[in-house]
């Protein structure tokens, strides 16, 4: 059997001159590829010490360095699975996703060490390790004193190489299983159709725990064995720093809109980038226009999601539409009434997808995972597509009920429930108004039980940031004496979306 590790893939294609560089930046440490090679064995062989086993979780929570992409590359040699965590995640949260995933090892900043161990004591985890956002903690002292030989270990395609939490539209997350052929087949598949040569120069400034900054930008500049220029944060004035460098860069609409407000950005300094993308939530028309006016660069759009990576993108070579995805990458794709029945071309529809990046289903939740596959195999996206005339697919609304802020997903049932359990609450219901930094921005409307006066929009706010991530925190928050209903009793959200809009 031919091994199928994703990292053997990788390291394939790294430059024959392993001296050369594969990460640098003005905040962390240079790294030749010869250097991602051997630390990535002694980070493989010190967990795997330590007792982890191919299949085990590593559930890692760290801040960006280069040391922790070090830390996947090596979760991947040692047949680990790699499950990061957003560092905005509170104790709360990561508590569930430590129980639900049971991993082996759990990687954590040293400043989140004894909340952490507490959770994962709970959880059985064998070890507890450090990581800071300088790429120093017991983590890597434990790795500099292991071999710098590590045989990669084999894997089937179907092997788990990642599993990435998603919230459900109702109930708690759900661990999305992606396998080493997942990812590969989707890498590979970006790699050629945005045309990477040997001389790009990848400049990264997303986050490294979702798809986006993970899987679709790293594994590209990791398939062409080519430069990273790697920004420990997005800081609109560094990137156009950095710009007159590189060749590729990857954003969130939110990026672009900062980028846009930079006197700093100008043609000039675009003067050597081939390619811009943008994706994980829409791109505005006035966004794609504006920066291709200032810069002469047209932004190509693609979509994609976590249980799937990239599943459209707009050509390379053709016709870069605004407000459009483009076409199908190498997955099947078709759209859908509720009923799952092919709808004609030009109508609105459910996207449907299969193919070779379409993930494994959920962690331990089998029931889920088959109410969103169809029988002949097709995983129901949930996203509401239109297929132009032309040809092009175009991503119209969602029928989850969900919020994309500044690229981060936000499941209204999950800090509805949440707001519910304040003990001066009734009820709540949660929408999202359009932003002009983030896109979408996430409004609560919350009725207060009959016998609470003088209940605050800031009270509601201070319980909310105390136990969930920052990007999650209501902008805003109305006290009401009532949430409007139909005569089903449902809450009318379009009338709050509506209300919300208004007073914006
Ligand atoms: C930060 N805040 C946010 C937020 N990010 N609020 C809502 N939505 C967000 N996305 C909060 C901060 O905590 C702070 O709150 C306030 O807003 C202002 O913060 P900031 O300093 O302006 O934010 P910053 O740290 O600069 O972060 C903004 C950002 C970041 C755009 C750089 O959100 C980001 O990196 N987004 C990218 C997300 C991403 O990679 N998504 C890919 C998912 S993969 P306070 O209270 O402290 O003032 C996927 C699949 C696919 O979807 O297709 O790609
Ligand atoms: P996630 O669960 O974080 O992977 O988010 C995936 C969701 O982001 C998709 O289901 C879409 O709703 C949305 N998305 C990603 N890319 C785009 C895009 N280019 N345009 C519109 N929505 C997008």
């Amino acid at each position: 059997m031919t091994n199928k590790n994703l990292y053997t893939l990788f390291e394939d294609h790294f430059p024959s001159d392993k001296s050369a560089i594969a990460f640098e930046g003005p905040d962390v440490q240079t790294f030749s590829f010869e250097q991602i090679v051997i630390r990535s064995a002694q980070m493989a062989n010190f967990m795997t010490d330590l007792g982890a086993k191919p299949g085990d979780r590593v559930a890692v929570q760290v801040g960006k360095s280069v040391e922790a992409v070090i830390l996947y590359l090596a979760c991947l040699r040692a047949g680990l699975v790699y499950l990061p965590l957003n560092t905005a995640y509170k104790a709360a949260e990561i508590e569930y996703f430590v129980g639900d995933a049971s991993p082996a090892l759990v990687i954590c900043d040293p400043s989140s060490l004894s909340e952490i161990s507490k959770i994962s004591t709970k959880a059985g985890v064998l070890e507890v390790l450090t990581l800071n956002a300088e790429g120093r903690g017991n983590l890597t002292e434990g790795a500099a004193n292991c071999s710098f030989d590590f045989t990669t270990v084999s894997r089937a395609s179907d092997d788990l190489a990642a599993i990435l939490y998603t919230s459900g539209t109702t109930g708690r997350s759900k661990g999305a299983m992606l396998t080493h052929d997942n990812l590969a087949s989707n890498a590979l598949s970006l790699h050629k159709t945005w045309r990477f040569d040997e001389d790009d120069v990848l400049l990264h400034a997303l986050p490294i725990f979702h798809v986006h900054g993970l899987f679709v930008a790293l594994h590209c500049a990791l398939l062409n064995g080519s430069k990273i220029i790697f920004l420990t944060k997005f800081d609109a004035l560094t990137v156009t720093e950095y710009l007159p460098s590189s060749t590729v860069f990857m954003g969130v609409p939110t990026f672009y809109v900062r980028l846009l407000s930079e006197l700093g950005l100008t043609s000039e300094i675009c003067r050597n980038m081939r390619l811009f993308t943008a994706g994980s939530a829409p791109l505005l028309e006035e966004t794609f226009s504006a920066f291709s006016e200032k810069t002469g660069h047209v932004i190509l759009e693609r979509y994609g999601m976590t249980e799937a990576g990239m599943i459209t993108t707009n050509p390379y070579d053709g016709e870069r539409k605004a407000g459009t995805v483009g076409f199908p990458l190498d997955n099947d794709v078709r759209i859908t009434d509720d009923d799952g029945k092919i709808v004609p071309d030009g109508e609105i529809g459910i996207l449907e997808i299969k193919g070779p990046n379409v993930f494994k289903g959920y962690w331990q939740m089998p029931d889920k995972t088959a109410a969103e596959f169809r029988s002949d195999g097709f995983f129901i996206t949930g996203d509401m597509t239109r297929k132009g005339d032309d040809g092009y697919y175009r991503i119209v609304g969602r029928s989850k009920d969900l919020i994309i802020s500044g690229g981060y997903n936000v499941y209204p049932k999950e800090i509805e429930s949440f707001i519910d359990e304040m003990p001066t609450v009734e009820e709540s219901a949660v929408v999202g108004r359009p932003h002009v930094d983030f896109g979408e921005a996430v409004v609560a409307f919350v009725v207060p039980t009959a016998s609470t006066s003088g209940l605050q929009a800031s009270d509601v706010t201070a319980f909310i940031k105390e136990k969930l991530a920052n990007f999650k925190v209501p902008k805003q928050v109305y006290i009401v004496d009532t949430l409007p209903r139909n005569t089903m009793g449902k809450v009318q959200k379009n009338a709050l979306r509506e209300l919300a809009l208004k007073d914006a």
